[in-house]
């Protein structure tokens, strides 16, 4: 093992090569603090070279590899094993920052793997255009991270997952061979579509290095609407109406009053509304003048807030995207992901209740309900104990749903990938992988569940 790690500070430098414990910890637990796992090093190359001679030197020494972006990952695929894991290393992305000039004749840019969505959405708004994917992780989460959890985000149901903002990668395969798509060209009919292969392979089948993007024209939202409601059922009728009326709504979202206390107590925010409602759905729209006072005049709209300026669109955001971090305040989440059909939500969430309250446990529902995804945070069952996720998964699949939505399967959900993929679905994904890597050295454990729970029920 000596030898690998020599080999690794040949390639990115000693000072890129981490091996203090102390300086090792931050890349082998993930955000939720749930998971974490041991490591042999961690290093950091410097562009796509570099990386392909890594990702050889551990295959000649037959040593997992664990891509990593901004370990914001929510399923614990970011960080090695906890057992066996010994002998990984960790790839850190972040120092791939390739961002070249938007290309504002096709719309379109080429960035680098370790460049954050801040910085991208950033740079395409000094250009006049929008990156179509957003999210509260936005200063840590990598253009690579996003593409390998093909993640969602609060623009969805405007712009569509990670995937469908991806023209084109640039990546190194298990053995080091480099692909290479950064041509930008849309119409290209020649074959497998690698690309779009390897986003939501969460680090299984290659180590993205850079992307070719879709920008869109700038949409600024104009209004933001907070309005209390009964529930889940009464919101989801409420984001469709408005939905019908409004032709630019960007983002529907969702939390209920537990999430809000959190949020509260953690932040020290005042009370969003005049009262105290069960459920709010918080809405963004790039509307005209006219569709804006439409909207404001919304019936159902009893208790609401509307923001028109930045500031105060802001205030309101806060609500909704500080869950995550108020959650973790409280303790250590068992984060679940799910997404159903509309019509169905009303039906689990209630059935939801029951589950958690059998588990003695205490769950915080939210979400970006527009796309039927709903996150259901499970705070007091012990770090180790999956029996509370298996149980909300399976009401999900039992309900016609996703187990997830936009975060993926990691290592969190493996093992109960059959409830939403058939087992010839698993056996077809299996055989790709071991035909991009068949040493199994990239990401070993993620996705896959292990052989003995296949054949489970698959309800989807
Ligand atoms: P990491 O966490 O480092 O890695 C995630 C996975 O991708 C791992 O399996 C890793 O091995 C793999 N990977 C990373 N980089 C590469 C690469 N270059 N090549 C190959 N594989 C790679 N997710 C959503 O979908 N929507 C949200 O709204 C959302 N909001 C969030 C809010 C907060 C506050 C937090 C903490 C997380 C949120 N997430 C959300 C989850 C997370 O931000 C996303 O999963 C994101 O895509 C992870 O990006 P990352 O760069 O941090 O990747
Ligand atoms: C969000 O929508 C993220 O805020 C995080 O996907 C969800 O913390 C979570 O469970
Ligand atoms: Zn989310």
């Amino acid at each position: 093992m000596d030898t690998l790690l020599a080999e690794l500070v040949a390639i990115a430098g000693q000072e890129h090569v981490l091996t203090d414990p102390d300086l090792v910890a931050g890349y082998t637990t993930d955000w939720t603090r749930r998971f974490s796992g041991a490591a042999l090093g961690v290093v950091r190359p410097s562009g796509t070279a570099e990386v392909a001679a890594v990702v050889r030197a551990c295959a000649r020494h037959g040593t997992p590899v664990v891509p990593q972006g901004g370990n914001t990952g929510l399923v614990g695929g970011s960080v090695p094993a906890p057992s066996g894991g010994g002998g990984a290393v960790v790839l850190s992305t972040r120092r791939l920052r390739r961002l070249d000039p938007v290309d504002t004749l096709s719309g379109q840019v080429t960035a680098g793997a370790g460049v954050t969505i801040a910085e991208l959405r950033a740079h395409a708004a000094r250009a006049g255009l929008e990156y179509g994917v957003d999210l509260a992780a936005r200063d840590s989460a990598t253009v690579g991270g996003t593409i390998a959890t093909n993640a969602g985000g609060i623009q969805t149901i405007r712009y569509g997952p990670t995937r469908a903002q991806l023209l084109g990668l640039e990546a190194v395969l298990p053995d080091g061979s480099v692909i290479s798509r950064l041509g930008g060209i849309q119409a290209d009919n020649t074959g497998y579509d690698l690309t779009q292969l390897l986003a939501g392979s969460e680090g299984t089948l290659g180590v993205i290095t850079a992307a070719r993007l879709r920008l869109w024209p700038a949409e600024p939202p104009t209004l933001t609407v907070l309005a209390g409601v009964p529930g889940i059922e009464a919101a989801a009728a409420l984001q469709a109406e408005v939905r019908s009326v409004l032709p630019g709504v960007r983002a529907a979202e969702y939390f209920e009053a537990p999430g809000l206390a959190l949020v509260r107590a953690h932040t020290g925010l005042p009370a969003p509304l005049a009262r105290e409602h069960p459920g709010y759905l918080l809405v963004d729209a790039a509307a005209s003048e006219d569709e804006a006072e439409r909207a404001v005049v919304l019936a159902p709209l009893q208790d609401g807030a509307v923001a028109m300026d930045a500031q105060a669109r802001a205030g309101l955001w806060a609500y909704r995207e500080r869950h995550t971090e108020s959650i973790s305040a409280a303790g250590i989440p068992h984060k679940l992901d799910v997404a159903l059909p509309l019509g169905r939500l009303a039906a689990f969430r209630a059935e939801l209740d029951e589950v958690i309250a059998k588990a003695d446990a205490r769950a915080i529902v939210f979400g970006h309900i527009g796309a039927g995804n709903l996150h259901v945070n499970v705070l007091g069952p012990d770090r180790d104990d999956d029996s509370v996720d298996d149980a909300v998964l399976r009401l999900a699949a039992e309900h016609g749903g996703t187990i997830s939505a936009e975060h993926g399967i990691g290592r969190a959900k493996a093992a109960v990938l059959h409830l939403s993929r058939s087992a010839a679905e698993i056996e077809a994904m299996r055989a790709v992988k071991s035909a991009f890597d068949p040493a199994g050295l990239l990401n070993p454990g993620v996705l896959f569940p292990p052989r003995s729970s296949l054949g489970g029920t698959m309800f989807a």
